[in-house]
């Protein structure tokens, strides 16, 4: 078989989409707090609504990670693709899906982002360019990487942006993705989202590697680790890793964050030390990003206030949404599962019967 050569590419523009505010740095990191004040609030709201029983499944919030998911979302065009784990709520809103729609799916309904089949867990938004959410730790790697080689295919200048978590590096899909990028030099950054824990579970503890970026020399990737609590320095390093992508030349970076609760909702993190909590209060970026806005000068109190309360308005408006959206009709379950018909595809209800059972011959029945 031919060896595959590298697609060259163009490096394209470098500025994603950042907002109106975006002219000057400290207008740009302005608007990069507004969003990470949203995404905090909006986090606040969908553990408060999944206590009372609105939400249901499994409900991953990115409280802890706003720095990251939206420095990362800045550099991403309009025309990329995402793919991400779980814990996506963040990635959904910093890509532009509409809050209520966001809101709508955690709660099951409707007029949610994934029509209310999907909740939390399977954000998806094809306009978005948001290709899920996906519950399979890693499950989104190989998808990530087959959506690069269409790309590819196509002669496309698009990249994919896959995001994953610490843990999910010790999965072999993980290297699988990863080896096949590299030999095809696919247009396609991994991100590491290194939080310090895969559910309770520390990153030295699961990592044979634990500098997670370096996962990369294995495939002779380039890569780089970023301070996950700084939205600039996330944007500029993903703009670079993006443009190596572009150019045929995968690239991994991970950015160093935190989780600021438990691994879900549920989950009181009680493997925790009393240190490691009071360290996270004082690493919070969304408050570390607030005082230095302040003391630049580029905030005031009262603009601080401002923001936050317009957060909190278009939170309460998105469960307002979310509560006036009906359930999904249950004839439309499975009518998401697959883009076309495909032969085998079973629709069959919960309590409905896999087969009718063939009747038995009866004893001393003519045959
Ligand atoms: C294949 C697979 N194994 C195990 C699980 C259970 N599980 C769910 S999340 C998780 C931890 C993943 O940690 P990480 O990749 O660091 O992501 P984070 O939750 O920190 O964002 C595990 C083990 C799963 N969902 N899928
Ligand atoms: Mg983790």
């Amino acid at each position: 078989m031919a060896k595959r050569r590298p697609t060259v590419r163009e490096p394209r523009g470098q500025h994603g989409p950042a907002g109106e505010d975006a002219a000057t740095d400290g207008g740009q990191r302005r608007e990069f707090y507004r969003r990470m004040v949203f995404i905090r609030r909006f986090e606040e709201r969908a553990a408060r609504a999944y206590t009372q029983a609105e939400i249901g499944g499994y409900c991953h919030l990115n409280l802890g990670e706003e720095a990251t998911v939206v420095g990362l979302m800045s550099a991403l065009e309009q025309t990329d693709y995402l793919f991400t784990n779980y814990r996506e709520h963040g990635y959904a809103l910093a890509r532009g899906v509409a809050a209520g729609r966001v809101m709508a799916e955690l709660y099951g309904r409707r007029d949610g982002v994934s029509k209310g089949w999907g909740g939390s867990m399977h954000l998806f938004d094809g306009n978005a360019r948001l290709l899920g959410g996906y519950g399979i730790v890693g499950g989104q790697l190989p998808l990530a990487t087959g959506a690069a080689l269409a790309i590819d295919y196509r002669g496309g200048d698009e990249a994919v942006a896959c995001v994953m978590g610490d843990g999910t590096t010790n999965i072999g899909a993980f290297h699988e993705s990863l080896n096949i990028a590299a030999l095809w030099n696919l247009p396609v950054v991994y991100v590491v989202v290194n939080n310090g824990l895969g559910m309770g579970t520390t990153v030295e503890k699961a990592s044979g590697e634990p500098e997670l970026h370096r996962k990369a020399a294995s495939y002779r990737m380039s890569s780089a680790r970023v301070d996950g609590n700084d939205p600039v320095a996330v944007r500029e390093a993903m703009l670079s890793a993006l443009a190596s992508a572009r150019s045929g030349r995968p690239f991994l970076l991970e950015a160093v964050s935190s989780r600021l609760k438990g691994h879900s909702v549920v989950d009181p993190a009680k493997y925790r030390t009393r240190e490691e909590v009071e360290a996270l209060r004082t690493s919070d970026p969304v408050a570390a990003l607030a005082f230095r806005l302040r003391d630049e000068g580029e905030l005031t109190d009262e603009a601080i206030a401002e923001i936050d309360a317009e957060a909190t308005s278009a939170v309460a408006a998105a469960v307002a949404f979310a509560e006036a959206s009906p359930a999904p009709s249950v004839d439309t379950l499975f009518d998401y599962t697959y883009a076309t018909p495909v032969p085998n595809d079973s629709r069959r209800l919960p309590g409905q019967p896999l087969f009718e059972p063939a009747p038995l011959p009866r004893i001393g029945a003519d045959r």
